[in-house]
């Protein structure tokens, strides 16, 4: 009865149409990226006892949803920027139905050094699925039909390039940057998009499970560190004002997410003249920017990373599966479906924006994917 293979399909091709503009420079890159989804079929091939829907009311599921129906509902356009998935004990304690995304690409800090933590209300695609089963079943993701999960598309990303080629060349004719090296960076898309699952478990928990498809055992992403948001070339300050307005000292913004913001160490400023130090002017680069990077104020008070983590310090990891995990253990996502009871799964689809190839050069890329689930054993 295990052996029966039961197929589900999702396909989600994305183009993206970037419009970029000259004043926005930043990695976190939210505003000028737009894509838009072309196609986005779900399907359920070879067999009548799983049925799937985007309602919960019986008579609306079916073996397939239609490229129209999803489109309908999510719009024909949207914006895909970098979002997180830090900080996801916040609402999985609070037992949101919907995970939450936040966008940290704020560079206004206000006094006390907490970063601003907007939630994210667009940038990411999350949608609600049921599925429908004749027998209880646990239902995994099936990893010999994921040949397009979150993969690039070739064909968006090669005129990407030809464009971003036009326009480097139209501003500075001696440019010695390919086409194919552009293509090689807009390529690394992929590496920093992820695909979530949220569902209940057998004991009714939610689960809410990351893939991080490409990652090897090496590649941790983390979720903090300095960044340059407002794209001055600087590591981001803010103004600590808790020995008052006559002692007030600009500190660099520690981002992310952090056990106990007390135990970061500070190096003292290396000088105290404010002279030619903000004159810094980096060669704006709108195609290869990124947040990532960065000088230290020589006039600030600068975070000693290493002194911080001796001190007890600890940001957040993100907690993510690969492609190899789950083809050495395809239970690790394992979805709950009983007879004739709907069972609804969240599939989200986002950049996580401290993935740090999520930079400006993967601006405007395309990507493609299909998610392809099979039976995975019944429940007893
Ligand atoms: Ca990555
Ligand atoms: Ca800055």
């Amino acid at each position: 009865m295990t052996k029966k293979r039961i197929i589900l399909t999702s396909a989600l091709g994305i183009v993206a149409i970037a419009t970029l503009t000259t004043s926005i420079t930043i990695a976190w890159y939210g505003a000028s990226n737009q894509l838009g989804i072309n196609t986005f079929d779900i399907g359920i091939v070879g067999s009548n006892n799983l049925k799937i829907s985007t309602k919960t009311d019986l008579d609306s599921f079916r073996e397939n949803i239609t490229n129209q129906e999803l489109l309908d509902e999510i719009g024909k356009r949207f914006l895909l920027e970098p979002v997180s998935a830090m900080c996801k004990n916040t609402w999985m304690d609070e037992q949101k139905d919907m995970p939450v995304f936040y966008d940290c690409s704020s560079s206004l800090t206000p006094s006390s050094g907490i970063p601003d933590l907007k939630v994210a209300t667009t940038g990411f695609f999350s949608k609600k699925i049921y599925l429908l089963s004749a027998a209880s079943f646990y239902v995994s993701l099936d990893m010999e039909n994921n040949a397009t999960f979150l993969e690039n598309n070739n064909d968006a990303n090669f005129s990407r390039a030809q464009a971003v080629y036009a326009d480097i060349k139209k501003q500075n004719p001696e440019t010695t940057t390919t086409i194919e090296e552009i293509k090689l960076s807009l390529d690394n898309l992929k590496y920093c998009l992820r695909a979530s699952f949220l569902f209940k478990d057998i004991d009714g928990n939610y689960q809410y499970k990351i893939i991080d498809p490409w990652k090897d055992e090496s590649d941790k992403t983390i979720y903090g560190g300095l960044l340059d948001n407002d794209g001055n070339g600087y590591f981001d300050t803010y103004t600590d004002l808790t020995e008052g307005m006559a002692n007030k000292k600009e500190k660099e913004v520690v981002y992310g997410e952090v056990n106990d913001r007390s135990l970061i160490v500070y190096d003292d400023p290396v000088s105290t003249s404010v002279s030619s130090n903000n004159d810094f002017s980096p060669s704006y680069n709108p195609y290869f920017g990124n947040s990532f990077e960065g000088l230290n104020k020589e006039t600030a008070y600068t975070f000693n990373e290493e002194a911080s983590l001796e001190n007890g310090l600890e940001f957040a990891k993100e907690e993510s599966i690969s492609f190899e995990n789950l083809r050495a253990n395809n239970s690790l996502i394992k979805i709950p479906c009983y007879k004739d009871t709907v069972t609804e799964v969240v599939i989200s689809v986002f950049l996580e924006g401290w993935d740090h190839q999520c930079i400006n050069a993967t601006m405007g890329a395309g990507f493609e994917t299909k998610f392809s689930f099979k039976l995975n054993g019944g429940i007893i």
